[in-house]
């Protein structure tokens, strides 16, 4: 029996990878290696879609890479290449912007905030068709699984209604793929702002733990989180959003449940607390800077493993794009 395939890209867009990351998408990419035919990429094409320094994104495609390394993604067991590598990406992307409604894009959450911040003379006509490129990136290897988070259920909605349009008016090429959303740390929050996702592009980098921060700066920021009224610490995200993001943190990193949590801080304060998962963080995070050092200092090996998957992309990708010319009607060039 083959194993389920899984697929998932990520943006090269910040300087470092954040905790949101790591939780909500990047640890379930990690543990889908083991159990499935697994395909990761960075998403450098999508990181075009708003204005960017062309020096930072090589730069920082490259950091991404090692980061996704330094977690434990391993290319031998996954798939790991650059989306721009595989001009399938861009090919397929046509075709299903061809398949998008103009009111089905504009009603895409994303593009409203990220339009709504920019200014609509600022926004490019690629940030509204960002979802048909992400329907392509997926489409092309007809994955079971989508691992992602909470943020990006619309888009994998929208990939799904693509593909039965797809088939409904050309016939049966895809099944529509699935969204892998765990509950539990589906939505990481800003650490100054709980009601807030922590994003890269948040207003203050007082909020996001990154990955790439120096380790007792990051346990400084948890140990100024906002928390809430009262003393006690229990998980209740409505009432309590502050204490209870940081026990889903903490449950993760240190692989403990949040109800063990809780009982081991019954009669504690908030300052224990975060005291604690501050150390916890230094712990998990210090391996893991010094890792992705080392794989930035051999930038040759990087290129190595990303030009091997880019390779075993294209078998499958360069598959599907000629299923789908021939199924809408394009003539092949005569060989
Ligand atoms: P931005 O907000 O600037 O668009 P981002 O910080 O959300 O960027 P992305 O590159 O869009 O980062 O996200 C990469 C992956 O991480 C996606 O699967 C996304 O769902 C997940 N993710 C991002 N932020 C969080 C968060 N706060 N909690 C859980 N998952 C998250
Ligand atoms: N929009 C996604 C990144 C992304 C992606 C994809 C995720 C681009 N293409 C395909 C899953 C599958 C995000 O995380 N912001």
């Amino acid at each position: 029996m083959p194993r389920p395939r899984v697929l998932s890209g990520i943006q090269p867009t910040g300087e470092s990878f954040h905790l949101g990351n790591y939780l909500g998408a990047l640890r379930q990419w990690i543990a889908l290696q083991e159990t499935h035919d697994a395909f990761y990429f960075i998403a450098d094409l999508h990181a075009l879609t708003i204005e960017h320094d062309p020096k930072l994104l090589s730069a920082r495609t490259r950091a991404s890479v090692a980061q996704l390394l330094a977690v434990g993604l391993d290319p031998d067991r996954a798939t790991l290449f650059v989306q721009s590598h595989l001009p399938e990406h861009a090919e397929l992307c046509w075709v299903m912007q061809c398949l998008t409604g103009f009111g089905e894009a504009s009603r895409m959450v994303q593009f409203k905030d990220k339009s709504a911040k920019q200014g609509s003379d600022r926004v490019s006509v690629g940030l509204f068709s960002y979802p048909s490129l992400q329907a392509a990136d997926i489409l092309l290897y007809r994955p079971q699984y989508v691992p992602v988070g909470e943020d990006q259920r619309q888009h994998l909605e929208l990939t799904r209604d693509l593909a039965q349009r797809f088939n409904s008016r050309f016939g049966t090429v895809f099944t529509p793929p699935e969204a892998y959303i765990l509950k539990d740390a589906a939505k990481i929050y800003d650490l100054q702002e709980p009601g807030a996702k922590m994003s890269k592009s948040a207003s203050s980098p007082a909020g996001i733990v990154e990955l790439l921060d120096d380790p007792k700066a990051s346990a400084k920021k948890i140990r100024s989180a906002v928390t809430d009224t009262g003393r006690e610490i229990v998980y209740d995200p409505e009432n309590k959003p502050g204490v209870s993001n940081l026990l889903v943190i903490y449950s993760a990193l240190a692989g403990r449940t949040v109800g063990e949590l809780e009982a081991d801080y019954q009669g504690k304060g908030y300052g224990d607390l975060k005291k604690d998962l501050g150390e916890v963080l230094i712990e998990w995070v210090t391996p893991i800077r010094e890792q992705v050092r080392s794989y930035l200092d051999d930038p040759a090996e990087l290129d190595k493993i990303l030009s091997r998957g880019a390779e075993r992309a294209r078998e499958v990708a360069a598959g599907t794009l000629a299923t789908v010319y021939d199924h809408v009607g394009l003539l092949a060039p005569a060989r």
